[in-house]
């Protein structure tokens, strides 16, 4: 099989973001886009040669064909072998999982996460290091600074290999092993959770519905939920993966998922409802007439997390990105374990895990996961408040209601703008910047501020330094504002702006988090000028 050495050169603004590089899809499909993109791995990690490969997507457009592309790429460097989800096929926390159970050197992961699918929307493409997790960033810094200096490529000139069945082949002398998608990672969530306890509770009656927003989690969630759990036929929705997922947006929020929303706050609601996205790694959970916040989810989850087998033993610690409420804090003070507070991204939590310091990690962009792998994963949160639900046997409302009557409720919500003009964006995260040292002291909107900085971590485990993820606004009563710009838009900027305020008066418990929160809204709004900014008048999202 011939192996044709392509003459190339550098692509501009091919720098990896918060999780790994999304951009438009046609963008992808440009000649040499995808390819600079993947040689430019291949050089930032010293080369692919003899080493074995996971590989996977999420199924949306382009996947299968980026899939080839890949394997060709794969081959033509020495390779040894790749390790594909059948039909191309793997969720994230899967591929995680399967590239730490094959001991593989890493794994590329094709998705655009929650971001729409389809030739006029995103495409995206990771590079997993061999614990699993997501390429830390002196790696992704490696990465870029290659496809900055690139100048060919190689690529086997080959027929497509065949996907579509589990098996071997050879693809110029690497072995290309395709596997069954939801196998390996079934076995390891039977491994962590009382699916015995989760049966029972579904032969009581116990009704659930989750939807896979026509992602990649639809096979897993069914062979799962409706095969090994006995939940009823019809309990998990759009179960088949598509490539522009059914044309709708595979977020797991209150606003992607408002079908879901509005059965669960209807009359005819079930017990308990999900929703994953694209790629399968976040989660949105919501009961009977009752959202649980991604903040509020973690919290509860760390603290009930002893009933499930996997963590009987406890927690060594737990970790959240620095815009994600401090509930979870509450939880880890009572349990007398550590706290740790990272920048937002899900490669940051790598190195805790590795250690040993956090079991359970969580972000406000619902991501929660725990060290079972290296990424946030989405079922594994859904099988976890199945065995909390059928351990306690109480509503998921009541569970929340209890569990803020014992910690306290940090009231939180994020808005964002999306699709911002950049230098509007940057120039307002500019002045916010320039004005922290006169902030602490002023009243605005009525607030005063406490405390203002921009949010800098130095990892306890490696000492690796990373700054400007963030700026905090502290006021005076505990609560805080943050203001970022998004790490995952293919278009524009989306500013985020992150409101909480915590509190422990049992008859204020009950509120609802715009109200709950509005003074520390128009504080944020005034001190940043969002709407004069930005040019909106609200935010396009709010969770
Ligand atoms: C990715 C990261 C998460 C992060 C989220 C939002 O999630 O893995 O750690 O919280 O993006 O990032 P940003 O605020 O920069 O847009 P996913 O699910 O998109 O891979």
């Amino acid at each position: 099989m011939k192996i044709t050495t392509v003459k190339t050169q550098p692509i501009d603004g091919q720098k990896p973001g918060t999780s790994g590089l999304r951009k438009k899809t046609r963008q992808f499909m440009q000649p040499h886009y995808l390819e600079n993109f993947i040689q430019s791995i291949w050089n930032g990690i010293g080369g692919v040669h003899d080493k074995v490969l996971v590989l996977g997507g999420d199924g949306r457009y382009f996947n299968d064909r980026a899939a080839q592309v890949v394997l060709r790429m794969a081959a033509a460097s020495g390779a040894a072998r790749v390790i594909v989800g059948q039909g191309a096929l793997l969720s994230t926390p899967a591929a995680s999982n399967l590239i730490r159970q094959r001991r593989a050197d890493g794994g590329i992961i094709l998705s655009a996460s929650h971001n729409p699918g389809g030739p006029d929307e995103d495409f995206g493409v990771k590079y997993n290091i061999s614990n699993g997790g997501p390429a830390p960033e002196d790696v992704t810094n490696r990465i870029f600074a290659a496809t900055q200096e690139i100048s060919e490529y190689h690529i086997v000139e080959a027929q497509d290999v065949d996907l579509s069945r589990p098996g071997k082949t050879a693809l110029a002398g690497m072995v290309v092993e395709v596997v069954d998608p939801v196998v390996d990672y079934k076995e390891l969530m039977q491994g962590l959770f009382d699916f015995d306890a989760i049966r029972a509770l579904f032969a009581s009656g116990f009704q659930m519905r989750f939807d896979a927003m026509h992602a990649v989690t639809g096979p897993y969630a069914r062979a799962i939920i409706e095969g090994e759990l006995g939940a009823p036929a019809g309990s998990v929705i759009n179960a088949t993966p598509s490539p522009d997922f059914g044309g709708g947006h595979p977020d797991p929020n209150p606003i992607w998922a408002k079908p879901l929303m509005d059965l669960m706050m209807g009359a005819e609601a079930p017990d308990f409802g999900a929703a994953s996205d694209g790629d399968g790694d976040r989660n949105m959970i919501v009961g009977r007439g009752c959202y649980v916040t991604p903040s509020d989810s973690l919290a509860v989850l760390a603290a009930n997390a002893h009933m499930a087998p996997g963590y009987r033993h406890g927690l060594k610690g737990i970790a959240r990105s620095m815009p994600t409420s401090g509930a979870a804090d509450r939880v880890a003070e009572a349990l007398g374990i550590p706290c740790f507070e990272t920048p937002t991204g899900w490669k940051f939590f790598g190195t805790l895990l590795d250690a040993g310091r956090a079991t359970i990690c969580g972000e406000e962009s619902a991501g929660t996961g725990s060290d079972h792998v290296r990424e946030k994963d989405g079922l594994w949160a859904v099988l976890l408040w199945l065995n909390i639900l059928a351990a306690r046997r109480v509503s998921v409302a009541s569970l929340i209601a209890e569990h803020w009557a014992r910690f306290g409720r940090n009231y939180y919500s994020r808005h964002d703008y999306e699709g911002i003009d950049s230098t509007a964006a940057t120039r307002l995260m500019d002045d916010l910047r320039a004005r922290l040292p006169d902030l602490p002291g002023q009243v605005v909107a009525g607030m005063t501020v406490s405390g203002a900085d921009e949010f800098a971590y130095d990892d306890p485990v490696d000492g690796s330094h990373t700054g400007g993820q963030g700026i905090r606004i502290g006021f005076d009563g505990g609560g805080r504002a943050v203001f970022r710009l998004s790490g995952t838009g293919t278009q524009g900027a989306t500013l985020r702006v992150y409101l909480e305020r915590y509190e422990s008066d049992a008859a204020r418990l009950g509120m609802e988090s715009q109200e709950a929160l509005a003074g520390i809204i128009a504080a944020a709004g005034e001190l940043a000028g969002i709407r004069a900014r930005t040019g909106r008048e609200s935010p396009d999202v709010i969770t």
